[in-house]
């Protein structure tokens, strides 16, 4: 999938741990293209749109909070097989089972506070980014 694009977030925790710049440097070492960027404090409804698959799970009222609880930064990134190798930089979503290398796996020890999102398929990709870019 050469130039694909995929949406991340740099989660409330990432902006409060000073770790934007760390983070950013492992996509841009590893290849990938900043596309856009843009930090912004976002509303409950923001996150609802954003997390549409998640909003009636248990664990999402505590997770609206977070990402509603200070700046994120959102950012699409262009690359090979983009959406794949981002997850693959991330991490699993639990960062206390998350492998070392991966940014969870060095930097959280959260399965909801875990620094950052990536879109899980192009689907998922065109929706996201729609949602945070729609001039893309
Ligand atoms: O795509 P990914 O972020 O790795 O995980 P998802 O299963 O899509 O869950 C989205 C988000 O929800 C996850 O990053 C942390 C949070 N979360 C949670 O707070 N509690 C859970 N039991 C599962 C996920
Ligand atoms: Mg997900």
């Amino acid at each position: 999938h050469p130039m694909q694009r995929t949406l991340v977030l740099l989660k409330p925790d990432a902006v409060r741990r000073g770790l934007v710049g760390a983070i950013l440097s492992r996509f841009e070492q590893r290849g990938l293209r900043i596309v856009a960027l843009e930090q912004r404090v976002i509303d409950g409804a923001q996150a609802d749109r954003h997390y549409a698959e998640h909003v009636e799970r248990d664990f999402y009222p505590p997770l609206r909070d977070f990402v509603t609880s200070g700046p994120l930064v959102a950012l699409v990134l262009e690359g090979d097989s983009a959406i794949e190798v981002v997850r693959g930089i991330n991490g699993a979503t639990d960062g206390r089972k998350a492998a070392p290398g991966t940014i969870r796996g060095d930097l959280s020890l959260s399965n909801r506070e875990n620094l950052v999102h990536g879109s899980d398929s192009p689907e998922s990709a065109e929706r996201e980014i729609a949602i945070w870019f729609p001039g893309l």
